[in-house]
């Protein structure tokens, strides 16, 4: 197939079920202003959840800017996420390939290859997420290195063993992790690295809590048990060589958004389902053996 070919692949072939159409609807259509006027601030569009301690001097000061300050605040948190999630994937060069699954409207794959120099492959089954990140890059003057696909990450279509790095960013709760890692082992090369960042329920605290209910139900979702994890990694000769629990360093993050011009209700679910322990934040990063 030739690369006109590529971007064109049936729609059909993109979203195989109607689980897929649903989701990628949702994504179609979602202009939520939690992520929108975040990714206003400086030009990085995330669609991740923050990591570390926010300033508590935002919530004081002039009240006709306290709103922004929030804004500018969370947005500062989403973005230490995401470098947190590239500070684990090892050395690289600006020869590299990585590939971000789920790759959003680009914010992650932007700081990639900000840091790296390296090459970027997004791919998401939004056509209007993949429009946006490509313009984007086009904008940031990158869109030799960064590219966004409208494909399936189950089913990329990108090259055996072409990948230094993968991650996802908050995605793998869309899709069966066997089928996923699957995927990812056929393209990591042999000691590559794949670097997820994921809520998952607790194994220890039993089924399904209500608020990890409530947070599926919010984004069409199906959030995976922890063990599951382990389990299709191992299947798919991918070995974890750091495991790092976010879940304390996450809820600062979401209190903060509780009290934000900007929350969408899912705050509470998300700060109980941590605080009783039924759900972790989690950072797995695994090498292809
Ligand atoms: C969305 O980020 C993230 C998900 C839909 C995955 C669910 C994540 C879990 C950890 C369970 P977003 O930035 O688009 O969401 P929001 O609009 O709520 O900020
Ligand atoms: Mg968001």
């Amino acid at each position: 197939m030739s690369a006109t070919d590529m971007e064109t692949y049936a729609v059909d072939k993109v979203l195989r079920t109607e689980y897929q159409k649903s989701v990628a609807a949702y994504w179609n259509a979602e202009k939520d202003p939690v992520n929108i006027r975040l990714g206003e601030v400086d030009g990085l569009y995330h669609h991740h959840y923050g990591i570390g301690d926010y300033d508590p001097a935002v919530l004081k000061g002039p009240a006709a800017t306290r709103d922004q300050r929030i804004i500018e605040e969370m947005h500062r948190l989403e973005t230490a996420q995401a470098e947190v999630l590239l500070d684990h994937l090892g050395d690289i060069a600006p020869t590299a390939r990585l590939l971000d699954a789920g790759s959003g409207r680009g914010g992650t794959s932007f700081m990639a290859n900000a840091r790296f120099g390296c090459h970027v492959d997004g791919v998401s089954i939004s056509e209007q997420q993949v429009a946006f990140a490509n313009d984007q890059a086009g904008q940031r003057g990158v869109a030799d290195k960064v590219r966004f696909h409208f494909r399936n990450m189950l089913d990329t279509r990108l090259e055996t063993g072409s990948r230094r790095a993968i991650w996802t960013n908050e995605t793998t709760m869309y899709v069966d992790l066997f089928d996923l890692f699957a995927e990812f082992s056929r393209l990591l090369e042999y000691g590559g690295r794949y670097v997820c960042i994921t809520g998952c329920s607790n194994d220890v605290t039993g089924l399904r809590s209500k608020a990890v209910s409530r947070i599926d139900e919010h984004y069409t979702c199906n959030i995976h048990p922890r063990s599951e994890y382990f389990k299709a990694l191992a299947a798919n000769d991918l070995v974890p060589m750091e495991v790092v629990d976010l879940t304390p360093d996450t809820i600062p993050y979401w209190e903060l958004r509780a009290k934000s011009s900007v929350a969408t209700g899912i705050e509470d679910p998300f700060l109980t389902a941590y605080k009783e322990g039924s759900f972790h934040y989690l950072l797995i990063a695994a090498d292809r053996i």
